[in-house]
């Protein structure tokens, strides 16, 4: 099973990313959710310090309503690219109700990377869109634009839809293809280690993933992501329950218990360098001042 030892990295460490606000859930229904660019810069640093070494980025508008307004998106990019030092990752998913348009307008924002889901999928009671021919533009738009695609998969079909992108266009931008699979999602694949597993198998040699379950599907999707050699992603996108009847404090709560679950795998967090190396994204750094180092 050539996909089992498709991690670039599982000998170091692991990649945990952080998605911490989704565009899913209300503000009035979970407190605790990021959606100002303070608040979401704030989750941002106390989740580096925490272990998280990439930021998958929703943004809200003045209501606290999902947006890709491209000045905010921007405006967010920059905040955090100075304040952080994570990998940023703009969200071309949006909301359900995201015209396909304005999808493809966030690589304007000029992030790290972007997600990039590889098919339609039922969305609980909504359809999340994805045809071939936005797929096909998007990813040709990253390849163009320097940003490093990470293949969002909810469903095994969607590593079909990958496979179809990358025999058609060649290989993404930087040269590491990085996916992360989503599990758990009604309508999409079920967040068991059966079917991680046969997610995983059917992903290219060579390749680097990471794993998220949604809602109580999280803690097992994550062990068996750790087992199988894969990254983990965390956060309030798609967990808000962190223990049977415990909300989740915040997001550095999920990305403190991911680094010790990789610890206790004896493949502790990566660092930033080493995320950034490992993902071959484009160095947008400002240069310092004085010229010196990053
Ligand atoms: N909000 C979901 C419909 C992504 O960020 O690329 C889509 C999503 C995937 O969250
Ligand atoms: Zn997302």
């Amino acid at each position: 099973m050539p996909g089992m030892v498709a991690s670039t990295s599982a000998a170091t460490g692991t990649l945990i990313t952080v998605a911490p606000t989704g565009a899913e859930s209300a503000k009035a229904d979970v407190p605790a959710l990021p959606v100002t660019l303070d608040e979401l810069v704030t989750t941002a640093t106390s989740c580096e310090s925490a272990g998280a070494a990439m930021i998958h980025v929703h943004i809200r508008d003045d209501d606290a309503r999902p947006t890709l307004d491209p000045g905010r998106l921007r405006e967010t990019v920059d905040a955090l690219r100075a304040q952080t030092s994570m990998v940023v990752q703009l969200s071309t998913g949006g909301s359900v109700h995201d015209p396909l348009e304005h999808r493809l307008r966030v690589l304007d924002a000029e992030p790290d990377s972007c997600s990039l889901t590889c098919g339609t999928v039922n969305f609980g009671d909504e359809v999340f869109a994805n045809p071939w021919p936005f797929m096909a533009e998007l990813y040709q738009r990253t390849q163009a634009a320097e940003v490093v695609p990470e293949f969002e998969l909810f469903d095994l079909g969607h590593v079909t839809g990958m496979h179809r992108l990358l025999d058609t266009y060649g290989e993404p931008y930087g040269g590491q293809v990085h996916c992360d699979l989503v599990l758990g999602v009604p309508g999409g694949m079920p967040g068991t280690a059966a079917a991680l597993v046969a997610a995983v198998t059917a992903l290219p040699a060579g390749c680097s993933w990471s794993a998220t379950g949604v809602g109580r599907t999280h803690l097992p999707v994550a062990l068996a992501a750790l087992a199988a050699g894969g990254h983990l992603r965390v956060g309030m996108e798609d967990v808000l329950t962190f223990a049977k009847g415990q909300p989740v404090r915040d997001n550095a709560q999920l990305v403190e218990r991911a680094a010790q679950l990789a610890a206790l795998a004896q493949r502790p967090a990566m660092s930033t360098d080493a995320a950034r190396e490992m993902l071959r994204v484009k160095d947008r750094r400002p240069v310092m001042a004085h010229g010196g180092s990053r």
